[in-house]
């Protein structure tokens, strides 16, 4: 069985005074990663060249905690556009570390690109598949044209994965493969995640 770990009670979307305390960090000259506090559904830049990220399950099909927000947000489009994705074995549509974008319908933002985090306990090398679901997604997103991204804590809820050790993999990739992009936010639904992320990118991304 796989090890639980309850969604954080304290979703701080935005504060009673509207902060969501956004903290920008250079990654390049044209390049920035913003951390902010939210509900990833909601956000968007400019509603044509943006995108959030989707931490589904291999099946594509939809699920719970974000993946399930996301499909009650984007309405029942999104899951057909799921459907006509091809399945690479039977029941399989995006194997785990692997990304599919797919347009974001009725959501603010215009793509949703869908990714496959490591289940923490059971993936014989969880840092690799959460560094490749990050790297394939940013991948999926430039075909298209991405240019600001939005990316939840990939495995942190159902999947299990502790909070700094996903902050110190998911910044560390970020910092390599995101610089082609105008802007790559993480939107992150608990106060605690969003301290972790904030504290880990002070100490790694220096400008
Ligand atoms: N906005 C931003 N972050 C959110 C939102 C939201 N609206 N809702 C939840 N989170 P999880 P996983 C946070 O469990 O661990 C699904 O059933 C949440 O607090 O959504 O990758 C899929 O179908 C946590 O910090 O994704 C898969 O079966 C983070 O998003 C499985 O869960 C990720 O939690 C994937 O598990």
């Amino acid at each position: 069985t796989i090890p639980f770990r309850m969604a954080a009670t304290n979703n701080a979307s935005t504060l009673s005074n509207g902060n969501n305390g956004a903290v920008r960090f250079p990654l390049s000259p044209s390049s920035t990663l913003v951390i902010q506090k939210g509900d990833i559904t909601k956000w968007f830049i400019n509603g044509s060249s943006d995108a959030i990220v989707n931490p589904a399950n291999e099946r594509m099909l939809g699920g719970g905690g974000a993946d399930g927000a996301i499909h009650r947000a984007a309405g029942p489009e999104l899951l057909q556009a799921c459907y006509s994705v091809p399945e690479v074995r039977p029941g399989i549509r995006c194997p785990t570390g692997e990304a599919r974008i797919t347009p974001g319908f009725r959501l603010a933002a215009s793509h949703v690109v869908h990714t496959v985090g490591p289940i923490y306990y059971s993936n014989s090398n969880p840092a690799a598949s959460l560094a490749s679901a990050y790297r394939n997604s940013l991948r999926a997103a430039k075909e298209k044209n991405i240019q600001y991204i939005a990316f939840p804590a990939i495995s942190c809820g159902v999947y299990g994965y502790p909070y700094d050790e996903a902050a110190t993999v998911s910044i560390s990739t970020i910092r390599e493969f995101g610089i082609d992009f105008k802007e790559v936010h993480f939107v992150l639904f608990s106060g605690d995640i969003y301290d972790t992320w904030v504290n880990i990118a002070n100490d790694l991304v220096k400008d």
